[in-house]
């Protein structure tokens, strides 16, 4: 395909598709938006990021990464769905314009595409990377407990055949390093939103402890108006607090490394729904998962322009 205007946005997709889809959306809106490879995976895939710009250098940015786990599907489709939805409002709501006109925005649609390519092609349930060692003979090491941050605490674990196998170091897998490098390379991302499903839920740091964070009446204020803003799109219930007190105690996660890099507005999402389709949520729950997600997004991020 040569354009996104036969790209459904209402199905899930395949790793190629995903990225032709890239590749069109770059060429299509190339005033505002590019493609950074930042990476290859463990098994030489590229990793790729978005860059939404409107020009300046190094401008504070916006940092949003899905599926970091390969079979959390909806969070893959509502990270295509939104960043169709930045370039639609540029220009139109106020603060998508005025995010856009004084920051950049990140988003890397497929956070893990070894894992994402073997959900499609073996295991629709596959949760972790692709790596494999030496004398080791499971496969794969969880991307969401590989962080520097408490890495290898309670909430992670230390057998590599575990759904939660943290890894033999910080930041051991390529998908991890590369986006450790470009954060800190870029130095002044202000936001960081890390999308997975399923559960309903928004939460802040900390995941690894349950000492507050410095600033975690803003965040939970933050949270609570977000949540409340995508409630008022379809209705739908999420819960919001600090990982270890909302869901459970969980080390070496992305979002707690990001906090302890100066990321002062670091939230994880776990999108629809709350068990009953789980991983496989119907495709017809896309959209409007995607356009509720939208509003607790655009709730952040108006937040993080003005603070
Ligand atoms: N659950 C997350 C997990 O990695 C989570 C929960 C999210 C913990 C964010 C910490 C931070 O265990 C899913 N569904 O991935
Ligand atoms: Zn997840």
């Amino acid at each position: 395909e040569r354009s996104t205007s036969s790209f459904s946005y209402s199905s899930y997709h395949t790793l190629e598709e995903i990225y032709t889809w890239i590749d069109n959306f770059v060429t299509e809106h190339s005033d505002i938006v590019s493609k950074i490879q930042i990476g290859h995976s463990f098994e030489n895939r590229s990793i790729l990021v978005l860059k939404f710009s409107t020009g300046g250098s190094q401008c504070p940015a916006i940092w949003i990464d899905t599926g970091i786990h390969s079979r959390e599907w909806i969070t893959h489709a509502t990270g295509i769905w939104t960043a169709r939805k930045i370039v639609n409002e540029y220009g139109k709501d106020r603060i998508v314009t005025d995010v856009l006109n004084a920051m950049d925005i990140f988003m890397e649609i497929v956070s893990n595409p070894d894992g994402f390519a073997y959900t499609h092609s073996m295991n629709r349930l596959w949760r972790k990377n692709k790596s494999s060692r030496p004398g080791i003979f499971c496969i794969g090491v969880d991307l969401n407990r590989n962080w520097k941050s408490g890495f290898g605490g309670n909430g992670s674990n230390n057998n590599p055949c575990s759904e939660t196998y943290h890894g033999p170091s910080p930041q051991s897998e390529p998908e991890v390093a590369a986006i450790v490098d470009f954060i800190m390379s870029h130095g002044n991302i202000k936001a960081l939103i890390s999308i997975h499903s399923y559960s309903q839920m928004l939460m802040y740091p900390y995941g690894h402890s349950l000492e507050p964070v410095s600033n975690q009446e803003e965040l939970y204020s933050l949270a609570k108006d977000a949540v409340q803003a995508l409630y008022e799109v379809h209705g739908i219930e999420y819960i919001y607090g600090s990982i270890s007190t909302t869901l459970y105690v969980a080390s070496g996660i992305t979002v707690d490394w990001a906090y302890d890099s100066g990321i002062k507005y670091s939230f994880t999402f776990e999108l629809r729904d709350t068990g009953h389709y789980g991983f496989l949520l119907p495709a017809s729950q896309i959209i409007p998962t995607a356009q509720e997600t939208w509003m607790a997004i655009w709730t952040i991020m108006e937040h993080t322009l003005s603070h």
